[in-house]
């Protein structure tokens, strides 16, 4: 029996009334740790202590907030390699990843620490003379922060920061799978003096910790990361009861090759996009909309690249790609794979099962040719490391395949034209817009959110995030 990682409630640390054991993606025998399940009756005692504590922190002092996100912060950047460790073991990016993506988290905290000193409301004349009015900005009041696995502590983080920034009061729930990180980070939390009520963990099934919190009147926000299904179901309930929402959901990006493309950036953009972190990215790149000039160079380029990647254990220096997170994540992608093959698509390299030194849920990095944008591994989020290449005619015909999709995420072009590049950042139908970059790997101080099917109600991250983490006042003042 490894130790017991308990859920922390009203500024305790409480067992759930069942645990599990987190396992490593690169090796099913190393378990990290036992991690507590909390039931509703806990997720309930959260939102209590919560709400309780909401008050006192809503009115509380900035410096000392701000004070509190910093040595929050300070705190992920001195731990960031042990971190980005646990982080590797746990989900199953590579060690660099993994270490850069705890650095981004302690980023984050450091910006919201300034961030909270920088809430400015308005001052105008009214209509009416001699009236004043005043805008302004309060908390919303509890937040329930649902988080996905692929980023076990940035996407935390740039929930958690904000919301405490602003003002408000939270109950995080991570992802079942990689408790390991949200652990971490709410001891972090703790140890920096967060007084009691004001941040909540509670571990658990989505099912049973994320719908008491979805369905609770006292929680006046939630904010989510994951599935399109999922994040389809919060919304109905979420509406039901006229709660505030922000859903961060799939992505089926697209980066357009053009054929006056630079073939190394273009290879570059595409095999960091739609490859690393094991492509299990919602900003992955997984339709390459290539221009038929440059479209056998292209394939060419990216399957000696493919070939030269190494997939192996997360952890193990020289890793280029690590596991797939789980079984089912694994069945998934390798149905995909067939769906693609059945579609008529061509595998031009990988999609192999590959046994390593452990027993890890290890797929070589898919590529197809001969895709069409109907077909579904084009349409559909696969969210693993497969990517289709689809043969466009020119840029306009391009640009059509890139926006003839249900997401709106984000989407890349690589060009030397900016003639093309400009009318591509105004027409394609995204949240965000890359040019001769990958899609994924973001800025944490900008807007981050998509449009269409990949994104509901405000943009998270930057000074965009006090949209959802705060609600407008209008004061009218006479003298
Ligand atoms: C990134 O690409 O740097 O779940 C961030 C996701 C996104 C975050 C991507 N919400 O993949």
């Amino acid at each position: 029996m490894t130790e017991l990682h308990r859920n922390y409630i009203g500024g305790e640390w409480v067992a759930g009334p069942s645990a599990s054991p987190n396992r490593n993606p690169s090796n099913v025998d190393d378990v990290i740790g036992d991690y507590s399940q909390a039931d509703a009756t806990q997720a309930k005692a959260a939102i209590a202590a919560a709400k309780a504590a909401a008050p006192a922190w809503a009115a509380g002092s900035i410096q000392d907030r701000s004070i509190l996100l910093d040595r929050v912060g300070t705190e992920i950047l001195a731990r960031k390699d042990d971190l980005g460790r646990l982080l590797s073991r746990e989900e199953g990016k590579t060690l660099p990843e993994g270490v850069g993506e705890a650095t981004r988290a302690g980023h984050i905290f450091k910006f919201y620490a300034g961030e909270v000193l920088r809430l400015a409301g308005e001052k105008l004349p009214s209509v009416r003379p001699g009236i004043d009015v005043e805008v302004t900005r309060e908390p919303i009041g509890v937040v329930g922060l649902i988080t996905p696995w692929n980023f076990p502590i940035a996407i935390p983080a740039w929930k958690i920061a904000p919301a405490l920034a602003y003002g408000n009061t939270v109950v995080f729930k991570p992802a079942d799978l990689v408790p390991g990180c949200a652990w971490a980070l709410s001891e972090i939390l703790v140890k920096a003096g967060i007084p009691k009520g004001v941040f909540n963990l509670v571990m658990g099934r989505g099912s049973v910790v994320g719908e008491a919190l979805v369905n609770d009147p006292d929680v006046a926000g939630i904010s989510f990361t994951g599935s399109v299904s999922t994040g389809r179901a919060i919304a109905g309930k979420a509406v039901g009861r006229m709660a505030k929402m922000q859903l961060e959901m799939g992505g089926k990006n697209p980066l357009i090759v053009l054929d006056d493309a630079d073939l190394p950036t273009a290879v570059n953009c595409a095999v960091q996009g739609a490859y690393f972190s094991t492509g299990q990215r919602c900003t992955a790149s997984s339709r390459l909309i290539v221009a038929a000039g440059i479209h056998d160079r292209f394939v060419a380029a990216m399957t000696e690249k493919l070939k030269a990647l190494k997939v192996d254990d997360a952890l193990a220096a020289g890793t280029d790609i690590g596991p797939v997170v789980d079984p089912s994540q694994l069945e998934q992608d390798q149905r995909y794979i067939e769906i693609g093959k059945g579609e008529g698509a061509a595998l031009a390299w990988g999609g192999e099962r590959l046994k390593r030194g452990s027993d890890g849920y290890y797929l070589s990095p898919a590529l197809f040719t001969n895709a069409t944008n109907a077909m579904r591994i084009a349409r559909e989020e696969i969210f693993g490391p497969v990517a289709c290449v689809i043969r466009a005619k020119d840029y306009d015909e391009a640009l059509a395949f890139a926006n003839d999709t249900e997401f709106g995420l984000c989407a890349g072009i690589v060009t030397t034209s900016l003639k093309h590049a400009s009318h591509f950042k105004r027409n394609a139908q995204a949240g965000m817009v890359m040019v001769n970059l990958p899609t994924a790997g973001v800025d944490y101080h900008v807007p981050f959110g998509g449009r269409k099917a990949s994104s509901y109600g405000p943009r998270e991250q930057g000074r965009y995030a006090a949209e959802f983490f705060t609600s407008v006042k209008t004061a009218y003042i006479a003298p």
